[in-house]
Formats: structure tokens, sequence, C-alpha cells
């Protein structure tokens, strides 16, 4: 999103899910995202790879201020969104997934979290008026938000990702949001993809 908004000229390299070696080669651990800087050092952490890229020049995107409404919205809903998007993701058309043996190792990986995709798959029919009904709230508390700042950093990955979802309605001032906020930071929506 940050490289997006900033125009900044990055070069990606995607790790294939299961390939722990190379995040531990540059990092010590397995994890995602890594940002390698141009100085040759490495940082982990999403939101201060965020602060660190927003700081290397005007206009500035990140300011650390946050909506605590709409931040609270995240919380309180991650479950719900999770139960949502994993059992989608693991079927979908993603770079870092895109051998069977990295789908593999992420339905492997998800399923110690989940338990069977499949059933939570089946189970849509439960979570989506359930996350219908938060969409609708939510489009209350986005009207209010009208700069970029840091909240946007939060907040736009989890709707990104829930775009995949067949049949979700994402009301009005939201879906208008998400639109605004994939053009500028050059992220497309998944709607193509939804399933
Ligand atoms: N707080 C970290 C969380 C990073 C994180 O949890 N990344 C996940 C993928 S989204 C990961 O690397 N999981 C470990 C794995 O893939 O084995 C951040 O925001 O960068």
């Amino acid at each position: 999103m940050i490289a997006g908004f900033k125009n900044l000229p990055m070069q990606y390299a995607v790790i294939m899910e299961g390939d722990a070696e190379t995040p531990i080669q540059l990092v010590g651990k397995k994890v995602v995202p890594i940002l390698q800087r141009e100085d040759g050092q490495h940082m982990t952490e999403s939101l201060e790879i965020v602060k660190y890229l927003d700081g290397l020049g005007e206009p500035k995107y990140a300011q650390e201020v946050i909506n605590t409404e709409l931040k609270t919205w995240v919380d309180n809903h991650l479950k719900l969104v999770m139960k949502l998007i994993v059992p989608r993701f693991v079927r979908v058309d993603f770079t870092e997934i895109s051998t069977s043996i990295a789908r593999q190792a992420f339905i492997e990986r998800e399923t110690q979290v989940f338990g069977s995709l499949d059933a939570l798959f089946e189970q849509s029919d439960i979570y989506i008026p359930l996350m219908n009904k938060q969409l609708a709230a939510l489009d209350q508390l986005i009207v209010k938000h009208k700069e970029i700042d840091l909240t946007d950093f939060i907040l736009f990955p989890w709707l990104r990702s829930l775009s995949v979802v067949e049949g979700l309605q994402f009301a009005p001032q939201t879906l208008r949001y998400m639109n605004r906020i994939a053009t500028a930071a050059k992220v497309p929506l998944l709607f193509d993809q939804a399933i």
C-alpha cells in the first residue's frame, strides 16, 4: 500500500509458503513481510515498514493517527473475518501458493489453527449474514474517516481480504472507500476471484 501511494521504486520477491529457509536466512525467523532497505538492512513488522517507507519523502500517508472506532471494529471482528477468508485463501490464485507443495503447506498451517477448512467453508452460510451486519455498522464509521493515516494500513487489508468472499454486502461508503484506497495504493481488490 505505502509503496503504491508514494510511487516508490520497489522490487518485489515472493517467498513461497512453506519456505522457512529464506526468511530465516534474512531475519532469523519465518515471517513475512520483509523489507530489504537500500542500506542492506532488513526490517520486519508491516507497520514499522510502512512508517519507514513513509519517512522517505513527501507527501506523508502514515501519520500516527489511529481512528479508534475503526481500529476497534477491526479488533472486534477479526475472528469472524478470518473464518471467512482463510478457507477461501487456500483455494484462490496467489503467487505464494501457486505450486502444489506451497498450497499444501498453507492448507496444513491453517488447518492446525482452524481445523477442517472445507468444513469452515461450508459454514459460510452462518458467517456471511453475521459479517454483513457488521459491514453495515462499519459504513456509519467509515464516513467519518476522511484523511489517509495509519488507520488505513490496519483497516484496508482486511476489507480487501473480505472482497474474496462471494455474497458479502459491502455498504456503499465502504465500497467507495475500498475502491478509492485500492486505486490510490495500486493494490487491486479480489472481487474477480471471489468464491
Ligand atoms: N505483526 C507482524 C505479523 C506478521 C505475520 O504474522 N505474518 C504472517 C503472514 S501474514 C507470517 O509470517 N506467518 C508465519 C508463517 O508464514 O509461517 C506484521 O504485521 O508484519
